[in-house]
């Protein structure tokens, strides 16, 4: 496989058949990996339907909802195995637009990771209320600003990686499982001294289904900014010994 995109699902059957379908339809030579966790909506099972009808399609399947971090590592093994020299992710709910993901690939020809951005002129959120704008924005500003990241929108999954940041990156040294991975593996690559560029995307509501996002998960998430933001002062001789 040349490039391969990675589609997390859990409970998005209404979701995946279209956008598996518009994937498909892209002037792109793309291998879909869907990493379902046992949705209780059948998800997984629609996943295997999509992968008998396209030799393109390909269904992992896992006990239970073990993360989206998680997740998204199960993809980059099978992508790695695979061969594919790009690497993307994307939400399954259509809030990522399929239609970004040619201009995602063309640039990474220029960047070791392209993040699909709602932080930088052009991009955006539709339909968002004040509060979840609000809310995205600060833990954006947060993690940036903690973790010196070169990147506006630290939080966003739609993303396209070369190969060579998932061979750099010490993938098992993430310790994050749910949306703080994005943020984790951003610092890392950037630590590496990886070329982080953004292309502006407009980032809808999802279409079908509801939110895995919880309190918990935003808890974890600024846990996360601090033990990272920490680790980096103790590797700059600011902590104890
Ligand atoms: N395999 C797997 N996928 C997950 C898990 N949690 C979330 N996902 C998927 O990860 C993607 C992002 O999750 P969402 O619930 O859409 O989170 P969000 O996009 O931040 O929030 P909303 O857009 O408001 O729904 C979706 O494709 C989910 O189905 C998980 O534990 N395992
Ligand atoms: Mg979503």
């Amino acid at each position: 496989m040349e490039n391969a995109i990675i589609i997390p699902t859990y409970n998005e059957a209404e979701n995946l058949p279209p956008l598996v379908a518009a994937i498909l339809r892209l002037p792109a030579d793309l291998t879909v990996i869907i990493v379902d966790d046992n949705s209780p909506d059948g998800s997984g099972m629609i996943a295997d339907g999509l992968a008998e009808r396209s030799p393109r399609v390909l269904a992992h399947h896992r006990a239970g909802k073990l993360g989206l971090g998680s997740a998204y590592r199960a993809g980059f093994d099978i992508a790695l195995r695979g061969g594919a020299r790009r690497i993307l992710t994307m939400d399954a709910d259509f809030s990522h637009h399929p239609c970004y993901i040619p201009h995602l690939l063309a640039l990474s020809c220029r960047a070791d990771i392209v993040v699909g951005s709602r932080y930088v002129p052009g991009g955006g959120t539709l339909h968002w209320g004040p509060q979840r704008q609000a809310l995205s924005r600060i833990a954006n500003g947060v993690a940036r600003l903690a973790l010196s990241l070169p990147a506006n929108d630290c939080t966003a999954g739609f993303r396209c990686y070369r190969r060579g940041v998932l061979e750099q990156v010490d993938l098992d040294a993430i310790r994050s499982n749910g949306y703080s991975y994005l943020v984790e593996m951003l610092y890392r690559a950037a630590r590496l001294g990886c070329r982080i560029a953004e292309t502006p995307i407009l980032f809808e509501d999802r279409r079908h289904g509801q939110s895995k996002i919880s309190r918990q998960e935003i808890l974890r998430a600024m846990a996360t900014v601090g033990r990272l933001s920490s680790e980096r002062l103790v590797g700059r001789g600011w902590g104890p010994d």
